[in-house]
């Protein structure tokens, strides 16, 4: 597959990235001599002003469809938008850090009448450290709900579990935002899931199949977002393969519905999202 648009690929001896410019997009988390760490559709659209299906979109300043217009693009702007690499180090052997950058301009303005800054850094070493800070520029306060958006790959969906939502509310997408608990058990996908867990804590992806669990810790978020579309959406989904959704799950790091940040003028918020493999 062609890739159409600018990118970075960032590789120490312990790991490597690949980021967008269109979206600062990671698409790609790849450790030293073992499977990727996150799934890239194999019909993935590599074009400028396309979110690509895979890997971590940024989905800001709203999360989902917007509230009031459905005219305005879901999950935002961040994700369609050419972003600006800001700064790129080896912090030390084996860690290498960046920081991308967007801003408002005459195209957001339209979609979102304020002013901000916009920063993602990424950074690198045998985990994934991603944190997202938006600040407000502007002189009046804006709310915001955001999602970094990541799809993890999966040996098989029928042998994972996801561990440490037990006990936690959610409202099922799937089934008309009910309100719903999950039991004490962890969390196994038998068919589509679309789910908000009002959730502050970590995360465990566990793999039988590709023998590995991956540990997503998080800051800044108070929702977690498990989506896999399994048989029937996946084929509505057309940069999805029909049988896509044996491979993939995401677990988002989320501020999602009624979960809303404020961000006052002159302030900041960042949420941020640790991404660290062990083997089983
Ligand atoms: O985060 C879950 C979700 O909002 C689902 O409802 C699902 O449609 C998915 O994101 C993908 O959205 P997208 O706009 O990227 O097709």
């Amino acid at each position: 597959m062609a890739i159409n648009f600018p990118y970075l690929d960032i590789s120490n001896c312990n790991a490597s990235v690949r980021v967008a410019q269109n979206g600062a997009q990671v698409f790609g988390f790849d450790r030293v001599g073992e499977a990727p760490v996150l799934w890239i559709s194999p019909k993935a659209v590599y074009e400028k002003g396309k979110p690509l299906r895979g890997g971590i979109p940024i989905c800001w300043p709203w999360f989902g469809p917007h509230p009031t217009d459905s005219e305005k693009p879901r999950h935002g702007f961040a994700r369609l938008m050419p972003w600006e690499l800001e700064e790129f180090s080896e912090a030390q052997k084996g860690v290498t850090v960046s920081s991308f950058k967007l801003t408002h301009n005459e195209e957001t303005l339209k979609l979102w009448p304020y002013k901000f800054d916009l920063t993602l850094t990424v950074e690198v070493s045998k985990s994934l450290d991603i944190t997202l800070t938006t600040k407000n520029t502007g002189d009046e306060p804006f709310e915001i709900t955001q999602s970094l958006h990541a799809y993890f790959l999966i040996g098989d969906i029928s042998e994972i579990e996801i561990q440490g939502l037990e006990g936690h509310d959610y409202i099922d997408l799937t089934n008309g935002n009910q309100v719903k608990t999950q039991g004490d058990e962890p969390l196994l996908i038998t068919g589509e899931t679309d789910r908000v867990y009002r959730h502050q804590g970590s995360c465990t992806l566990v793999d039988n199949r590709l023998g590995r669990a991956i540990r997503i810790d998080k800051t800044g978020s108070n929702s977690t977002v498990v989506w896999n579309p399994w048989e029937e959406k996946a084929k509505d989904l057309p940069d999805f393969p029909d049988d896509g959704y044996k491979n993939m799950v995401c677990i988002e790091t989320a501020n999602a519905l009624d979960d809303k940040v404020v961000v006052e003028p002159g302030q900041e918020y960042t949420i941020g999202k640790r991404i660290q493999v062990a083997a089983l």
